[in-house]
């Protein structure tokens, strides 16, 4: 548990021979439930066992729990994963994608975030981005009348929702986002020009006719995708938004098995999925949405917040550059406090990042760095109507 500006939740899985594995066990606002699931009813399962064996591994942890799926247990499960794939590489002497069947591309394209508090900033920001080489730049605009909304915030290269010691509370105007969204798209194509790939976070913030409606409305402009439309519970729902829009759709980042996004997939309802190596089982669980999602066609778009480690961040590109159906990776900065507890391998050049050669995960945690920063409760905000009416955040 190390908090180097936000917090993160670390695996350090130990052999007998000497070699380590690393797993990021992050989840954001509820980390000391992880913390808690590891050590008091993973780890004590773990001790004896061959590293070597994570299928066996993963199944005696995901069947043998019987309490299946959910975030916490995923992402233990996840952190567990992560670290023995990361053994598997440094005792293989290879880098964990050579493992993984090699590489399919030469790099991992990203997209940044470009966030302004109104249009005019957020596309000057968008072009700060496109001037560092991005090839795809996500577009997130206060909404004029609102006092805050998802995705502004005073950072401009990582964005770190979780601000407060109990939950911060924003407000939130449906008609008027649906107003303001449109226009952003329309300046932002007229700056950034026709090639650079534009995308949307709706953050789980419309109905599924209103999510047609923007997406419809966003078609002149092309985005790459509009993520997180409407709440997906309701699988079935992103039928009626298909019905009324070509406008791809991308979801997936709070899903943690195959089970939350199996009839997304299988009826195209989708064109990306962003499930994460940390909150859907690891890489192993990964692979297999993966490679579900490749028989109907949707492709990947991994989640990668600031608050996915670099732990994570390392996982996910070897997961990334190994997989035919690869779409697009999200990449927030980490802080260079963060960068200094966990140092990685990959790099960012072209719009692209790249993972590097190094055994394994090529990232590692600096321990003695990491015991300076205590954990700090924060909680992500809750969101309510101008009425006061609870809604999602
Ligand atoms: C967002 C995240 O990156 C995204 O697409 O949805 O900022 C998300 O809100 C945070 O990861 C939640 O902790
Ligand atoms: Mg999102």
């Amino acid at each position: 548990m190390t908090c180097p500006g936000r917090n993160f939740v670390t695996l350090k899985i130990e052999t007998d021979q000497g070699v380590y594995g690393l797993g990021d066990a992050t989840l954001n606002g509820r980390e000391l439930s992880v913390v808690s699931y590891l050590e008091d009813h993973v780890i004590p399962c773990l001790i004896g066992r061959d590293a070597h064996q994570i299928e066996d591994i993963w199944q005696y942890l995901y069947r043998g729990a019987y309490w299946r799926r959910g975030p916490v247990t995923m992402s233990a499960i996840a952190a567990v994963d992560m670290a023995l794939w990361d053994i598997k590489g440094k005792i293989a002497g290879l880098p964990l994608y050579q493992l993984l069947g090699g590489a399919c591309r030469t790099g991992v394209m990203v997209y940044g975030h470009a966030n302004g508090t109104t249009i005019e900033n957020t596309v000057e920001v968008a072009q700060s981005y496109q001037a560092l080489g991005y090839k795809a730049i996500r577009l997130q605009c206060g909404v004029p009348g609102l006092s805050s909304t998802y995705g502004v915030s005073k950072d401009k290269m990582f964005y770190e929702p979780a601000d407060a010691d109990l939950p911060t509370e924003n407000e939130w105007n449906t008609e008027a986002y649906m107003r303001v969204v449109p226009k952003l798209f329309k300046a932002a194509r007229e700056a950034l020009g026709d090639e650079v790939h534009l995308l949307h976070d709706v953050h789980h913030r419309l109905t599924p006719i209103e999510a047609g409606r923007l997406g419809r409305d966003l078609e002149p402009y092309r985005p790459f995708w509009m993520e997180d439309a409407t709440p997906a519970e309701n699988q079935e729902s992103f039928k009626l938004i298909r019905q009324h829009t070509t406008t791809p759709l991308a979801v997936g980042e709070i899903f943690n098995t195959l089970w939350d996004c199996k009839d997304l997939i299988s009826n195209q309802l989708i064109d990306y999925i962003r499930a994460t190596v940390v909150h859907a089982g690891g890489i192993t669980h990964l692979k297999r949405i993966a490679s579900f999602a490749d028989v109907y066609g949707v492709k990947t778009g991994c989640h990668g917040a600031t608050d996915l480690s670099p732990v994570c961040m390392s996982a996910a590109l070897h997961f990334d550059v190994s997989i035919p159906n690869f779409g697009i990776q999200e990449y927030m900065r980490h802080t260079e406090l963060t960068d200094e507890v966990f140092p990685h391998n990959y790099s960012f050049k072209a719009g692209s990042l790249h993972i590097g050669e190094a055994p394994g995960l090529g990232v590692d945690i600096d321990e003695e760095k990491a015991a300076k920063y205590p954990y700090q409760r924060a909680y992500l905000p809750v969101n309510r109507l101008q009425d006061g009416t609870l809604f999602n955040w």
